[in-house]
This record gives C-alpha cells, structure tokens and sequence, in this order.
C-alpha cells in the first residue's frame, strides 16, 4: 500500500515569495516512470555524395517549470537546456521523445537536457544561447572566487543571509556548457571562465558561445552541464545538466534506453572499442582507436580531422 499524501505543501516560513516547502517524507516514491530523453534535431549540411559533414544545433539555456514532483505536487522552477527535438504525437496531442531522427520536431526544454547524438568524427557546431533573465534562484555565494560579473568587491563579515543575499551577485546569471569528456578545443570546452550572461557580460577566458567540436571519441555515452566559475553546484543543482551520445548505430533505441539508464544511475562508463558502425550510408569502417588518455591536443585534432574510411 502506497500512502498518499498529497497536497501537504506548506507556505514557506522564509517570507513572502520564497517557495513553499515540503515535508520530504509526505511526498509519495514510484509514482512516475522515469522520462526518456528528447533528442536534439540539428540542421545537417551534406557533401556531394549526400554524406553528413556537419551538425548544427541551437541551445537555449533559460527558466522554466517541470513537474518533478508527482502529480498533484507543485511544478519545480528549474534552468533547462531546450531546443528543437525529434518528437512524435500521443494520443493526447503531447510531444514525446522520437526514436528515429526523422520525422516531426518542436521545441521543447527539460531537466536533464534533451540528447546530443551524434556521429563520430562528424563534427558540430553548437550555438549555446544564454536567456537565463532575472536573479538567480539559488544562494550565489560571493564570498568564494566565482565569475562575478558585476565585478563588485568580495564581501566581508558579518555576511548577509539569504534570502536575499548579495543583489549584486543573483544577477545577471552566468552560464557556459561543459562537455564532460569529449576531445575538444579548450575555447570550446566550457571550462569555468568561459561563462557568458544574457546581457553580453562575459568570463576572462571566453572566446565564443558558438561552439565547434569534431566529437572524435570513440562511441559512449557523454554528459554536458552548467560550469560556470563559483556556481557550476548552484547551475547543475538546479537542472544544468543533460547526455551526449556520439555514435549512431542500426540499435539505436537499445542503446538509448542503455544510455538512459546510465545518465540516470550518474555512471558513465566507456562502451569499449567498437570497430564497426552501421550508418545510412552503409558500414564505416573506424581508424584505429589510440588511447583514450595522454593524447596531445595536436594529435587529437589530426585524428579529428582524419575521415571515415567508406567501404
Ligand atoms: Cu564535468
């Protein structure tokens, strides 16, 4: 027997226009299944003989609302990866995640993100857009080394609590996108000083927020996340978070729901070597992998550059 007790929201104690809390053990477990992933639907550029050459994606990065929670619980107030995916309609006219990439698409956001899937060696270009408005949700703490784009000096004690906290570090919000384990060049890499605001203020070391990757890893399940400098725990904790896949294959909805799993279990681990891959265009034969770690960043852009052996 499953006991139920929903609705047991109680108004905040922290003032007005805090959110209301909820005793944790009220709130019932098992009552919804776990979401697969939307996948994002790129625009593709193709050479002369129709092969794909390039992927290209939008990426806005903004407030939104989830429901996280059951059914009958408030929605959560989240920061969510959207863009356009691959869908398909049910039956009550709602978008849900599409298997194959074709087919219709719409814009949606979720928390964790939709999914990157991509094809090795065939690289990206990624336009991550940062429509983060407002304060930010969370305790900004100022008194750490963080991104501070208001440049405003570190505070001293006694320390103001939040809420409110230091105006002048909820907003504007910072944000730059990690992609956790992929060979990249740095500039594209979302390291912590590349973080840039809806209002043009940007990090030290940021170059571009439209970012190219050659998405030369051998095929495995990857992850991308908020990492912006001082609040990447503030930026992922409240929803900055989402799954890279970088090889298509013929079993591709197995491996999505492997993938699923394993983003959901917060355990990526490599699929192993994987000499051969079905594509559209027929079998591909890969180069041979190197190894994985203690490859130069020279190295790791010739072998971007090396193409697919067709066959
Ligand atoms: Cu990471």
């Amino acid at each position: 027997v499953i006991e139920t007790r929903q609705g047991a929201v109680v108004p905040s104690s922290n003032g007005p226009g805090q959110a209301p809390e909820i005793v944790p053990a009220t709130i019932p477990r098992f009552q919804t299944e776990l979401p697969r992933f939307f996948t994002y639907a790129p625009t593709l550029t193709r050479n002369a003989q129709g092969q794909v050459t390039q992927k290209e994606f939008t990426v806005r990065i903004a407030k939104f609302n989830e429901q996280q929670l059951p059914s009958g619980f408030p929605s959560t107030p989240l920061f969510g990866y959207g863009g356009d995916v691959f869908v398909r309609y049910d039956a009550n006219g709602q978008p849900q995640p599409a298997i194959e990439q074709t087919g219709p698409t719409a814009f949606v956001r979720t928390s964790p993100g939709p999914k990157f899937e991509q094809t090795r060696l065939v690289p990206d270009v990624t336009h991550y857009r940062n429509e983060l408005a407002g304060d930010h949700l969370g305790p900004v703490d100022p008194t750490v080394d963080w991104a501070n784009p208001n440049n405003f000096p570190k505070p001293t004690p006694p320390f103001a609590p939040f809420p409110p906290g230091y105006p002048q570090a909820q907003a504007p919000i910072t944000h730059t996108t990690h992609s956790h384990g992929l060979e990249v060049l740095p500039e594209f890499d979302g390291t912590p000083d590349t973080w840039f605001t809806i209002n043009g203020i940007t990090g030290p070391e940021y170059v571009s927020n439209d970012y190219s990757r050659p998405n030369s890893n051998q095929a495995a399940p990857f992850w991308y996340h908020d990492h912006a400098f001082g609040v990447t725990r503030l930026d992922v904790g409240f929803g900055l978070s989402g799954l890279r896949d970088p090889a298509r294959s013929g079993r591709r909805a197995a491996r999505s729901r492997r993938a699923t799993k394993t983003f959901w279990a917060s355990r990526i681990p490599t699929t192993g070597s994987r000499p051969w891959r079905r594509s559209s265009q027929g079998c591909q034969h890969q180069p041979p992998p190197g190894p994985a770690l203690g490859v130069t960043r020279g190295e790791e852009l010739r072998r971007a550059a090396r193409p697919p052996v067709q066959f």
